[in-house]
């Protein structure tokens, strides 16, 4: 049996040789792929880096290149690349059963086994679970879940969501309305409609003269503000992110969700806490709500359910809203591949991986001893102006002058050339505006940290340099 710990099985040898050559690559990539959240004429000019086979926490590409993944793929891979039990289980599964659906009063052991699994690591109180395939499809079920359950307590105005200015919760119109993101915003003529947003936060760039914590409290009381301007009888809940993730890994001040989650019982508000990047043990701990010591009334997630080996997304519904829902008679929601017994098969593997050591020891040694290198590496560092984070994830934050806290003219160009220096440095590091954000793989070893703030220490020496400050 290998152990769970030190993931090194290379079963990407045979399968992986390099077929083409770079370029062919890039030429067939540039003829018919778009990409994601990209300038395909600008992508298309310089070509993209082709990843051909990954183990642990290092990337390979096409060039040869040995790359280590600071951000496990899109902050997903918790068990690391390689893991052959993942691979065998999915084979297994799909001999067995490959597919089938869970809609006309049917089901499969996959889908059975994970729901207990979940029930099992999720915090008291989490008995039920929906599934999708994708952070945003779980956000959009959030959605519906929660309209269904304030029709059922006859409270059919509970209809807005209340959620953050530069928060995430995907990418499909509700996700994306959900999220803060403005630059998405102005692309979607078309939003789904009962969203309001608050301001985020974000102290460092925001806080003005506050401290951190009176700072804290000001921004959760902005949803009370917010309740009672939409009046407590139209809100159906608040979402945010424990910490926010493609915001920046941006975590509240320690007033801030104790403030929120006291707003919320207040006016019958239900609390849903987007796990998709802080769950399954980011922060060392199973849910980064624990961290922050809330307790959520719904949960999205995503991700590290899976570890990212197959796509499947998740609703985790609390009593309360349960105990309604499930009173409510026809719930008219459900996807073709809701708890698809391959990637349910795959998840309860995952996660018995997690339970089998991998967090336990972000949490007692490896996240203590990234959190203490990295600030160790860029106490000194002129252009750090703070370091925030738990567990194994980080968000470096950039600034021209730490008394000031003084932010770039140009944040956005100064995090992608501090990337640009990651990218030559076989380094991903992930810049959002002027911060720098590290998510490993969960099974890091002390030595690879070592490797990995060596050189995120190295290239932000770098971007100082090229900015004359070192
Ligand atoms: N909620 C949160 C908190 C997320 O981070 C989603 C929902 C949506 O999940 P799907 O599976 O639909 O993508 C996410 C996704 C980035 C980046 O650049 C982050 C995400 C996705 C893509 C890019 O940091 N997070």
């Amino acid at each position: 049996m290998s152990n769970p710990l030190d993931p090194r099985p290379a079963i990407h040898a045979e399968a992986t040789k390099p077929a083409r050559s770079t370029r062919d690559w890039q030429q067939m990539d540039a003829a018919h792929h778009i990409h994601p959240f990209s300038d395909m004429a600008a992508l298309n000019k310089i070509g993209s880096r082709v990843i051909t086979h990954a183990e642990g926490v290092y990337l390979h590409d096409s060039d040869n290149n040995k790359i280590i993944d600071g951000m496990a793929g899109l902050w997903c891979v918790n068990v690391g690349y390689g893991r052959k039990e993942l691979a065998e289980v999915a084979y297994k599964q799909m001999l067995e059963l490959p597919y089938y659906n869970t809609f006309f009063k049917t089901t499969h052991p996959p889908v059975i086994e994970l729901s207990q699994t979940l029930a099992e690591v999720t915090p008291a109180g989490f008995e039920h679970f929906f599934y999708c395939n994708s952070g945003s499809e779980g956000n959009d079920t959030v959605m519906r879940i929660t309209h269904k359950f304030w029709e059922g307590q006859g409270k059919p105005g509970k209809k807005w969501f209340i959620s953050r200015k530069n928060g995430y919760h995907g990418s499909t119109i509700a996700g994306a309305t959900l999220g803060g993101m403005g630059y998405m915003h102005e692309q979607m003529p078309s939003q789904v409609s009962h969203v309001a947003h608050i301001n985020q936060p974000y102290w460092y760039a925001e806080g003005g003269d506050l401290t951190p914590e009176a700072f804290g409290l000001a921004r959760a009381q902005e949803l009370e503000a917010k309740i009672l301007e939409l009046g407590a009888d139209n809100v159906a809940a608040f979402i945010g992110e424990p910490f926010q993730g493609a915001g920046g890994v941006i975590f509240p001040a320690s007033t801030y969700w104790p403030e929120i989650e006291r707003i919320c019982r207040k006016y019958d508000i239900l609390l849903v806490a987007d796990e998709v990047i802080g769950g399954f043990g980011r922060t060392g701990e199973w849910f980064a709500h624990q961290y922050f010591g809330f307790q959520p009334d719904l949960m999205t997630m995503a991700k590290g359910l899976s570890s990212g080996y197959v796509p499947i997304g998740a609703v985790a519904v609390g009593k309360r809203v349960a105990e309604g829902l499930l009173a409510a008679g026809d719930f008219n929601h459900g996807l073709t591949y809701s708890g698809h017994p391959v990637a349910a098969a795959v998840a309860v593997a995952n996660i018995k991986l997690l339970r089998d050591g991998i967090i336990e020891r972000v949490k007692t040694d490896t996240g203590p001893y990234f959190q203490n290198s990295l600030r160790q590496a860029l106490a000194s560092s002129p252009l750090i102006g703070e370091v925030q984070g738990a567990g194994l994830v980080a968000g470096i934050q950039m600034t021209m002058d730490k008394a000031s806290r003084k932010r770039s003219d140009d944040p956005w160009g100064l995090g992608n050339h501090c990337r640009d220096h990651c990218f030559r440095n076989n380094l991903i590091m992930r810049a959002t505006a002027d911060r720098m954000l590290l998510s490993p793989p969960l099974v890091i070893s002390r030595s690879e940290i070592d490797e990995l703030v060596e050189k995120a220490a190295h290239c932000i020496g770098l971007t100082a340099k090229d900015l004359g400050m070192a």
